[in-house]
């Protein structure tokens, strides 16, 4: 005999709440919904979930209760005051913290004898439920292998051990990843525009050049374990040079070197420290030091 889903409920309405809550409809969940504006759940209630009228409503009697809010601070300022609403329910933070904050959101579920997980959401709305969505957890390992059908309706689920910050910590330093390298598009294309070339010509060159590319960091990770940065394929010199001449061009087009900047003056540093004539991802030392 087959179990009936989970009641699951959704706080929070924003573009990244509605496509969860829809993706756990579409799965055959009852679902709840609240947001603090009224009027976000028009979409939702028409495809078969309950809009509350408040957060308490909301979660009361729910098996699990998904938080996807606009940061830390608003998580307890909805879940503060419900915190007795929620017995009985696990308790599924989506929004995005740093690790420290998913800690402390984890200590205040406990304190409230709460089980709860931390999600770090690897997709935009759109592909919630899409293949190529993916969410990392961690935290309560029951709360990831009981709900796991219903965290699979959003995405591939994969659970990162006991540390309820550990989802984050994967989640922000992927995103820096992100961020850096839409950076290196974004001075890219000022300097194509400079020159008239459009933005979105620039793009269809970027696409293949830097996914090319990008299959370089598994071999500069082993480099990066091993500590060793005596056998570069090029040198901090050489890349000195290189990173150099493309702001030394970035300039003559009139375009700020700002972004490119914060690179050349982390490779200037390990020159400067007698480290020319090792590998690039030497970089990752001055980081941490
Ligand atoms: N959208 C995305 O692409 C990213 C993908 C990766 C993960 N993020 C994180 O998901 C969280 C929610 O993101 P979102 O896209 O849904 O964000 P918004 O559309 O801006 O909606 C924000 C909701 O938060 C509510 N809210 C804000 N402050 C409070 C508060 N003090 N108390 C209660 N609710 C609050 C807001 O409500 P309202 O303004 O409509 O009343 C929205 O429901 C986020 O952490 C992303 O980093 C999404």
């Amino acid at each position: 005999m087959q179990s009936t889903p989970t009641p699951v409920t959704v706080l929070g309405l924003g573009a990244m709440g509605r496509a969860l809550a829809a993706a756990l409809i579409e799965g055959g969940h009852a679902v709840t919904v609240w947001n603090r504006t009224p009027g976000r759940d028009t979409a939702l209630t028409a495809l078969g979930a309950r809009g509350a009228a408040t957060a308490a409503e909301a979660v009361r009697g729910a098996g699990l209760v998904i938080v996807c809010l606009f940061d830390h601070a608003s998580v307890h300022e909805t879940l503060d005051p419900v915190a007795a609403d929620l017995t009985g329910a696990a308790v599924l933070n989506l929004t995005s913290t740093t690790p420290d904050e998913a800690r402390e959101l984890a200590r205040w579920a406990t304190d409230h004898a709460l089980p709860y997980l931390d999600g770090g959401i690897m997709a935009i709305p759109e592909m919630i439920g899409q293949p190529g969505s993916s969410i990392l957890y961690s935290g309560a390992r029951a709360v990831f292998d009981t709900h796991r059908p219903a965290l699979e309706l959003l995405g591939t689920a994969e659970y990162f051990g006991d540390d309820a910050g550990t989802a984050s910590l994967y989640d922000f330093a992927l995103l820096a990843a992100m961020y850096t390298m839409f950076a290196g598009f974004l001075h890219g294309a000022a300097m194509m525009r400079a020159a008239g070339v459009p933005a979105a010509e620039f793009a269809d060159r970027v696409v293949p050049f830097v996914t090319a590319m990008s299959h370089a960091a598994i071999r500069q990770g082993h480099t990066i374990d091993t500590g060793d940065y005596g056998n570069p394929v090029q040198t901090l010199s050489f890349h000195k040079s290189a990173v150099d001449a493309i702001v030394r061009a970035t300039r003559d087009a009139g375009v700020g070197t700002e972004l490119l900047g914060a690179l050349k003056a982390q490779i200037d540093r390990q020159v400067a420290d007698g480290h020319g004539g090792e590998a690039f991802e030497r970089i990752v030392e001055g980081l941490t030091a």
